[in-house]
């Protein structure tokens, strides 16, 4: 079992799609173990994007991400960072397939309603800064019959 963190980011909050896109987790078969409506400090921002510190769009992307509410989450699932990547698309709406939450409700790379963790190493320093480290797991009925 792999966790993830992932963000409904401020526009998709804003648009009334929080439901939507926790039902796309939720149907596949991701186990939601972790939820917060937060609204996001700078230096929580400036922490979850620090990788990103030196390119041309960081300070957009702070700009963007401290604009309003978002709900962070973990969830969790066999390959949970890469069956919530795909189930998200690609970076870039336009470039995303269609059936993926970018595609199918969004417009622009700025503005792409999500976010989610690229790796085992990024998932952990995301889960342990939103949440701390002590996250209870749950059992869930329905998995025996998600999970082989
Ligand atoms: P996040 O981190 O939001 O899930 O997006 P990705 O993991 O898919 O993409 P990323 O880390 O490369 O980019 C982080 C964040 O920055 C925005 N962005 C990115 C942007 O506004 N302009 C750009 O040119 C790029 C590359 C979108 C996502």
């Amino acid at each position: 079992m792999e966790r993830t963190f992932i963000m409904i980011k401020p526009d998709a909050v804003q648009r009334g799609l929080i439901g939507e896109i926790i039902r796309r987790f939720e149907q596949r078969g991701l186990k939601l173990v972790a939820m917060r409506f937060v609204h996001v400090s700078r230096a929580l921002a400036e922490k979850h994007y620090a990788v990103h510190k030196e390119r041309p769009f960081y300070a957009g992307l702070i700009e963007y991400i401290t604009s309003g509410p978002v709900v962070a989450m973990v969830w969790e699932g066999t390959n949970a960072i890469q069956a919530a990547r795909n189930t998200m698309g690609a970076t870039n709406p336009v470039d995303a397939a269609p059936g993926t939450i970018r595609a199918d409700l969004g417009m622009e790379i700025g503005r792409n309603l999500v976010h989610g963790s690229d790796g085992p190493e990024t998932a952990d320093f995301e889960i342990g800064l939103w949440f701390g480290d002590d996250i209870p797991g749950w059992e869930r009925d329905a998995d025996r019959w998600i999970f082989e």
